[in-house]
């Protein structure tokens, strides 16, 4: 099962006006700033530097869009968090995060990264609540567990199951390495079931369907 493979790069967009019209189902992929976020989507989609892994940490400050075999999108936000980062530069951010997680009808699940060694942060938890309002599903990867040992990784995942349950039950998580290429199988079952799941897969264009003849329009008065 190779659900990401052959993604293609479509485009990027630096403001929540300039989103391209929905055209299929958005996964999207967001993390603090170094978090492995690049990394993550690279080792997903076995393609390397199709995210860019960056050696300058803020630098993605744009919405990258990739098209899928089957027609969804993998929607790479911008990471947050960076410290250098102006203030204004960073509400910006915030903003366009804001209403891209919270007002994107198309947009079918979460995947959040987080470093395995620091999950949670405050802002992690800004896209938690922002994102498990709208009631849709979450898939935290707890990446670079590679970095730690076996009982601590598995402490750190217990500990941050059981913190996330705040956000409600649709969210789960799962240890994760890019470098170790560790967890690869379990991130897509979970990410894929949403796509499974998903009535705009099977129904492409369904909601662009003109009216019926002789339904009611309401634009004609008798
Ligand atoms: N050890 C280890 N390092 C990682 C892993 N994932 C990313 N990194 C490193 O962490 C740094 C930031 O990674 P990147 O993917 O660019 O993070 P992003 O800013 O969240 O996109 C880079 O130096 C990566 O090589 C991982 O699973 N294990
Ligand atoms: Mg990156």
């Amino acid at each position: 099962m190779s659900l990401f493979r052959n993604a293609v790069f479509v485009t990027s967009v630096a403001k929540p006006g300039l989103l391209p019209a929905s055209a299929g189902a958005e996964i999207a992929f967001a993390g603090r700033s170094n978090a492995g976020k690049s990394s993550a989507i690279n080792t997903l989609v076995s393609h390397t530097r199709l995210a860019f892994v960056s050696k300058t940490p803020g630098r993605t400050q744009l919405i990258n869009f990739f098209r899928l075999p089957g027609g969804a999108y993998l929607v790479d936000l911008p990471g947050y968090g960076y410290a250098a980062v102006p203030e204004s530069i960073r509400k910006q951010w915030r903003h366009l995060l804001e209403r891209y997680l919270t007002q994107r009808e198309n947009l079918i699940g979460l995947v959040l990264i987080m470093d395995a060694r620091h999950p949670l942060t405050p802002l992690d938890q800004q896209m938690l609540d922002w994102f498990a309002a709208t009631g849709r599903p979450i898939h935290v990867l707890l990446t670079k567990s590679d970095k730690l040992a076996r009982g601590p990784a598995k402490q750190t995942l217990e500990t941050t199951r059981r913190e996330l349950a705040a956000w409600g039950d649709r969210v789960t998580v799962q240890l994760f390495s890019s470098l170790k290429r560790l967890g690869i199988e379990e991130a897509e079952q979970a990410i894929g079931g949403w796509l499974d799941a998903d009535p705009l897969i099977d129904a492409p264009g369904e909601k662009e369907k003109p009216p019926v003849k002789g339904e009611k329009t309401g634009g004609k008065t008798p």
